[in-house]
């Protein structure tokens, strides 16, 4: 008996992995709660009210809380969910354990690089934004805490490669599990992704903010940045896809309606998440049209997985409505449960990514682009996409993981509910307005209300912002209410009552299905992956390499 108590006392004792899955979670949400904060002010100031007066000297100026906002949430939150995520469940799946010692070695990687980045981030010393474009300088802890954050995400690669092969080794000739099979092309597609990024930071801002060269190439350290800085959007979107297919159908009351096609979306995403970064450049000089026009249509094959799953789970959606005893064209919605925040979470996110996916239709349209390049719209666009499909996801895989992984209950249902409704309601206001004013020409990245007379032609448009940043701030309040009561009571569950992870069966499986077998190909495909980059970036990458331009620095803050 004594020996049952004691073992129930070390809640991680059969499950190390739990622990380490839950480090990375929290200290995820928690760079969510600070980079959060300068949200609702952002939307003030958007909607001509500024309170940044009031933040000082804490804050310096709106671009400091700018770069803390998307640092914060778009880069450091994001991976650490995903690191959270996507090395956990497969490990589940398999009923393998990840190699620990790796494992630990991520979390400090990761905790000690955002300590070395936050330093001067804090200090006003790099508030250079979170894509830091050269000749901005920011101080070199800056990126060199970066860059470890970063690189720690290759420890969860290697650490999911591991199980996997590991697996293949004892299940000889049989197909790999769906949930490590949509883990693994996603690691392997952020290895293609975010080598950009480490060269342009380890090969030049590195030795640049430390005095060792003079300067930067602007237009190379531009393309190097969007190699990576488009398919990171895919990096942040993918784990909320691997809640949306493996797990959603099942929390909803129904199955996943096939398996081969969710395999197909993310070999899909393997192959054309890189090579199309141009459309982040089409307003960029030193880059031919027949380049921006090739990734043009390089891009519009990448909006194809998102299609196909939109069609797969609705279709999911909707068997588990009917069920549930939904009647009729549109009853089977009202069968669902929503009263679920886990449920709720990912689907209402997925609702915002319709007209989310429809903005980035016009990004991707070469011409179109000129029209809303750098405004607001921009803004209205990704916080749909990744503020809202991306962070909802999060938002209800946290319900139902850190009750799994810690035995604690969730506290306070019904704040959870709201949280995640008025956080919909106020992305998606927020997002009208921003699309609309970004139409008018507003720019994005600026402290408009210190000249508010400038845009009144987007007043209505503006006072919208300012109710939804109050909005968003009673939503953000709500949620990390529950998920720190939860966190901070004492109170588990009994072992016996352990919550499992809702995966979710399949109506159509993988088993004697052509798609799934040559989609689990998987070395075949990297190198197709490889191929379709060495097309797309081979030569202007050449061409910018052997024509370098350095300019000097500046300090303009
Ligand atoms: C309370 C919720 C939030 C509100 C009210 C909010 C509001 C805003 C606003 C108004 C801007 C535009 C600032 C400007 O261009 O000057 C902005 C920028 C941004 N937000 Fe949010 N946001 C919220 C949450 C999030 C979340 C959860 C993420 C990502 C996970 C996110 C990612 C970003 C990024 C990447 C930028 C661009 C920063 C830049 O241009 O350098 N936001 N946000
Ligand atoms: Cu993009």
């Amino acid at each position: 008996m004594a020996v049952r108590t004691l073992a129930n006392v070390d809640a991680y004792a059969e499950h190390p992995e739990k622990k380490v899955t839950l480090y990375l979670l929290t200290l995820g949400f928690s760079a969510l709660l600070l980079g959060t904060l300068f949200g609702p002010l952002q939307a003030l100031n958007y909607g001509g009210i500024d309170a940044y007066p009031l933040l000082k000297p804490l804050v310096q100026s709106y671009y400091q809380g700018l770069t803390l906002h998307g640092v914060l949430n778009a880069i450091i939150f994001t991976q650490l969910f995903a690191q959270a995520l996507l090395v956990y469940l497969p490990a589940r799946e398999l009923r393998m354990r990840p190699n620990m010692t790796l494992a630990w070695i991520s979390w400090w990687m990761a905790f000690i690089g955002l300590g070395i980045a936050a330093t001067p981030l804090l200090g006003n010393a790099a508030t250079v934004l979170y894509t830091f474009y050269p000749p901005l300088k920011g101080h070199w802890a800056f990126y060199v805490g970066a860059a470890i954050f970063v690189l720690s995400s290759w420890v969860s690669i290697y650490l999911v490669l591991d199980l996997w092969r590991r697996w293949k080794r004892a299940n000889p000739g049989k197909i790999t599990p769906l949930v490590t099979y949509l883990s693994l092309t996603h690691w392997l597609m952020w290895f293609l992704a975010s080598l950009g990024l480490v060269v342009e930071v380890a090969v030049f801002l590195i030795p640049w903010s430390l005095g060792l060269v003079q300067g930067v190439d602007p237009l190379l350290a531009r393309t190097l940045f969007w190699y990576t800085g488009h398919p990171i959007v895919y990096f942040w979107l993918l784990p909320a896809y691997v809640v949306a297919y493996t797990i959603l159908p099942r929390v909803a009351g129904g199955k996943l309606i096939s398996d081969p096609l969710a395999r197909l979306a993310f070999l899909l995403f393997l192959l054309f998440s890189v090579p199309v970064g141009f459309h982040h450049q089409f307003a960029d000089p030193g880059i031919s049209p027949g380049w921006k026009f090739l990734h043009t249509v390089l891009t519009l094959m990448v909006a194809v997985p998102s299609l196909m799953t939109a069609f797969t789970l609705a279709a999911s959606l909707e068997r588990a409505g009917r069920a549930r005893g939904g009647k009729g064209l549109l009853g089977w919605i009202r069968a669902l449960p929503w009263d679920n925040p886990v449920f709720l979470g990912p689907t209402l996110g997925l609702i915002s990514f319709i007209p989310g996916g429809a903005g980035g239709f016009v990004n991707a349209s070469f011409p179109l682009n000129q029209v809303i390049h750098n405004t607001t719209w921009i803004v209205g666009h990704f916080h749909l996409q990744v503020a809202t499909m991306v962070t909802m996801s999060a938002m209800g895989a946290a319900f139902f993981l850190i009750p799994h992984l810690t035995r604690k209950p969730l506290v306070g249902i019904g704040y959870a509910r709201a949280s995640q409704w008025l956080w919909f309601i106020g992305m998606n206001l927020m997002g009208f307005a921003l699309h609309w004013m970004g139409y008018l020409g507003v720019p994005r990245r600026a402290h408009i209300s210190e000249v508010v007379g400038q845009y009144q032609g987007a007043a209505p448009f503006m006072a919208l912002n300012a109710i939804s940043g109050v909005i968003l701030f009673a939503a953000a309040g709500f949620f990390f209410y529950v998920l720190f009561a939860t966190l901070l009571q004492n109170r588990r569950l009994p072992e016996a009552q352990t919550p499992e992870i809702p995966f979710t069966e399949v109506v159509s499986g993988p088993e004697g299905n052509r798609i799934a077998q040559l989609t689990d190909r998987v070395g075949f495909w990297f190198a197709v992956a490889v191929i379709l980059i060495v097309v797309a970036y081979g030569l202007p990458l050449i061409q910018m390499f052997t024509s370098l331009n350095p300019v000097p620095g500046m300090r303009l803050w």
